[in-house]
């Protein structure tokens, strides 16, 4: 088929889907089915800051894609690096074998972090990441003679993806209650979500440090010497963006390091420049052992996760003779040459747009525009950090979630912005390169949807 049969065939494709015809097979992932393909809300290309519909309308993008896209959509650098490797190496198994760019890549990111990191592991999503950290905390104390430290933390209300490792550490109640009993030998802390004291804090909540010392109580439950680790999200963001409060997250670091525990901060969202500074890890000044990573890695062009392990624990694996493979973990695709080509131009364009540092710089006018909406209807709270915020509308009774997710339909239908909604919460996480025009622009059409809503 030439370029241009392609191209129709393409047109007439997305407008048989527009219609809610040939829909059926593809079952969508966290999506109500049934309510979407009676009324499918399409995209069909991406520039910039903003997406186009098949009809050609175009949407504001207020969530980076899904937290993804940091540098904006269809970068040329990263669109023509992966043209370019698709070509030259598609792909090349990394299991016993090697290719230069997965190296390459894994010394520019040991780069962006504080010099106590000194590993990559490669996988391909931000839930591989997680199964891929859990284990490897798990057989870390094994391979040191703590094979007894089997216990891992989490959180109420953390997200950690949809592996089985990932549910069973997360807390979102409708993840976990339809798959068993998940992984034995899980607690979680408490989460630190608290309107009544913190509605409407600008930056970090100054109430809720002393909620990390709920650790030592877990901790003396279980015996702290049975615990492998703790993970949390440094700043949680699928549950609806909660801040951890002044000090908290030093705290946990304390509480894990005086215990031998280790601690894994999951920067799926958090890294990449989302708050300000590469990591999570510069922001807040606390350095756990171990990082989950995905999304703005590659700029969401190609599927990519990783972990980065603090020096010392790939050290514990390097025993025994040196032909025995040391840590028994990796995917086909760890390290796929797309990938690493997609996630080396992307870096080069964060370096040379100065993107990881570009959320500070928009912080303040991006907290004063969302904050500018308090006075609208249904609004119980709002809070931002770096260029992440969001917006908590009061639930209509009876109804959770339902208000917030008419807030979407009516943003994306009638005021063009894609939003993100999670219960009644309005989370929004725009592309690092947005101007301040865009960010008042992305509050003015927020506040018109909020003035509408039943
Ligand atoms: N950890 C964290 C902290 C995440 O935010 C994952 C792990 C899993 O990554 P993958 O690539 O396996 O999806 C995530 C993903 C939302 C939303 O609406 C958030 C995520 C994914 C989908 C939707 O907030 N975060
Ligand atoms: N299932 C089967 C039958 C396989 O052969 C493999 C990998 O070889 C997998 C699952 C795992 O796939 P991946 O390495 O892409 O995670």
């Amino acid at each position: 088929m030439n370029d241009f049969a392609r191209a129709q065939d393409l047109a007439q494709d997305s407008s048989q889907h527009a219609r809610g015809e040939g829909l059926e097979a593809f079952w969508m992932p966290f999506t109500a089915n049934r309510h979407f393909k009676a009324a499918p809300r399409l995209l069909a290309r991406a520039e910039g800051m903003h997406y186009w519909t098949p009809e050609g309308r175009r949407i504001l993008d207020g969530t980076a894609g899904l937290w993804c896209s940091n540098a904006g959509h269809c970068r040329t650098p990263i669109v023509e690096a992966i043209q370019r490797q698709a070509a030259t190496l598609d792909f090349a198994p990394t299991f016993q074998m090697g290719h230069p760019l997965a190296f390459e890549l894994a010394n520019r990111l040991i780069e962006l972090l504080p010099s106590d990191f000194g590993q990559v592991f490669f996988c391909n999503s931000g839930s591989e990441a997680v199964d891929s950290a859990l284990k490897i905390a798990l057989a870390y104390h094994r391979m040191r003679g703590e094979g007894q430290r089997t216990r891992l933390i989490g959180r109420e209300r953390g997200y950690h993806g949809v592996g089985f490792g990932g549910i069973s550490v997360g807390g979102i109640p409708g993840n976990r209650k339809h798959f068993g009993a998940l992984l034995p030998g899980v607690d979680h802390l408490p989460h630190t979500h608290n309107l009544e004291h913190n509605a409407f804090s600008e930056g970090q909540p100054q109430w809720g440090a002393h909620l990390a010392d709920e650790l030592e109580k877990i901790l003396t439950l279980h015996d702290p010497s049975t615990v492998a680790a703790v993970i949390v999200e440094p700043v949680a963001g699928s549950t609806g963006v909660l801040i951890p409060p002044v000090g908290y997250l030093q705290r946990l670091r304390d509480i894990t390091s005086k215990h031998g525990i280790l601690l894994i901060f999951d920067e799926v969202i958090t890294g990449f420049g989302r708050l300000g500074s590469p990591f999570a890890i510069q922001h807040f000044g606390v350095t756990p052992d171990l990082v989950t990573v995905a999304k703005g890695i590659t700029n969401g062009a190609v599927p990519m996760g990783a972990v980065f392990a603090r020096k010392g624990l790939y050290e514990a694996f390097m025993q025994g003779p040196e032909k025995s493979i040391e840590l028994f973990h990796g995917y086909t695709y760890s390290g796929h040459p797309l990938a690493c080509a997609a996630a080396l131009a992307t870096l080069d364009v964060y370096r040379d747009e100065g993107l990881l540092g570009r959320a500070a710089e928009l912080a303040a006018h991006w907290q004063q525009a969302l904050h500018s909406l308090r006075d609208c209807p249904h609004v119980i709270d709002i809070r931002t950090i770096g260029l992440v915020g969001a917006v908590e509308l009061a639930p209509r009774a009876g109804a959770p979630g339902a208000r917030a997710f008419d807030a979407f339909i009516s943003a994306f239908h009638d005021h063009d912005l894609l939003i993100r909604v999670t219960g009644d919460i309005i989370a929004m996480s725009p592309p690092l390169i947005i101007s301040a025009s865009q960010i008042d622009e992305i509050a003015e059409r927020l506040r018109c949807v909020l003035s509408t809503l039943a």
